[in-house]
């Protein structure tokens, strides 16, 4: 009934000046596939107003994808267009409905998602090839670190910018549902942008979104109550940045490492957050866990995580 109640929607909703032509995209190179969807680098004859090739990402679903997934992809769709700008969510540009396969055009982000960014700022160990002689003359492998490249400074002005669009979502009434690294992009400007709305929901109206269909679960994102009765909210969307947060400062490790989904959902329900990890300060670690408390009205909002993480930027200097 949802599925069919929200195409409907759709419907009525394409027919406004968003449509863009579709002749007017040239497809370059796939960015990512997912299982539903596919990424496409694309150039877009005059989508904002220029006159000119503008390069832009297309969001697309595969022909295989199920029903869901394909109602999820519209959902996106539906979403995104409605939601006013704002620099920390990625702008949405036009879409081509009126033929198959349905296209979602939005700003490129240069540098890919931030769990990839993250994880390719990793200090790494280069090692000379097997038999190559050291600079001791020597032919042992030996192992250089690289320093870090990423400032405490960074990771919290990382940490503000999602921040600020989250409060932006939350102030519009919209519920992500699945806030994580591997869902925010970062421009050539080191700006990061939400995306990935598939799972969002406006809550207009209701303070919670119960979650009735089945797929996939972001389990180690997901708040004690959504995980055990589905009920997404702000709060739940803050307990879920608070993990965002952890993945930043780990420079983009899985949360709770070593422990199966099961034993996650056993963890969290027993009122158990993760160690501050290493290299992160004490007020980064309280902010995590205050948006881990397992009462969600005394989480923090996203404005009072904004103020905190100003706070604490001024004081890096
Ligand atoms: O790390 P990535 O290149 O960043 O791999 C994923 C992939 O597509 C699947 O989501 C990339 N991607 C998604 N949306 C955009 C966008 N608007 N700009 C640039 N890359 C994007 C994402």
């Amino acid at each position: 009934v949802r599925l069919q109640s929200e195409s409907e929607r759709c419907n009525g909703e394409f027919l406004s000046g968003d449509e863009f032509p579709r002749e007017r995209i040239r497809f370059l190179d796939c960015l990512g596939e997912g299982t539903f969807g596919k990424v496409v680098r694309s150039e877009a004859l005059n989508i904002i107003g220029t006159g000119r090739w503008e390069v832009v990402a297309v969001k697309m679903c595969k022909e295989t994808a199920t029903d869901t997934e394909k109602a999820d992809f519209l959902n996106e769709l539906l979403l995104l267009r409605k939601i006013p700008k704002h620099l920390n969510i990625v702008t949405y540009y036009g879409c081509c409905t009126r033929s198959d396969p349905v296209l979602m055009v939005m700003e490129y982000a240069p540098n890919g998602d931030l769990l990839t960014y993250l994880r390719g700022r990793r200090p790494k160990k280069s090692e000379p090839e097997t038999g190559e002689a050291t600079e001791n003359g020597d032919n042992e492998k030996t192992t250089t670190i690289t320093p870090p490249t990423l400032t405490s400074k960074e990771l919290f002005a990382f940490s503000l910018q999602i921040a600020r669009g989250m409060k932006h979502l939350s102030d519009n009434n919209i519920v992500h549902r699945d806030v994580a690294a591997r869902n925010v992009l970062l421009t050539d400007r080191g700006v990061c942008k939400i995306t990935d709305f598939g799972l969002a929901r406006d809550i207009h109206g209701s303070d919670n979104y119960e979650r009735r269909s089945k797929g996939p679960l972001p389990i180690r994102w997901m708040a004690p109550e959504a995980l055990i009765d589905g009920r997404h909210s702000t709060w739940s969307d803050v307990w879920s940045y608070g993990i965002l947060v952890w993945e930043v400062v780990t420079l983009g490790a899985s949360p709770y490492p070593g422990m199966s989904a099961s034993q996650v959902f056993k963890f969290v329900n027993d009122g158990k957050k993760m160690e501050k990890p290493q290299h992160c300060t004490d007020d980064l670690y309280d902010l995590m866990t205050q948006c881990w408390r397992q009462s969600s009205a005394k989480r923090p909002t996203f404005d009072d995580i904004c103020s905190q993480l100003e706070t604490l930027l001024e004081r890096e200097g």
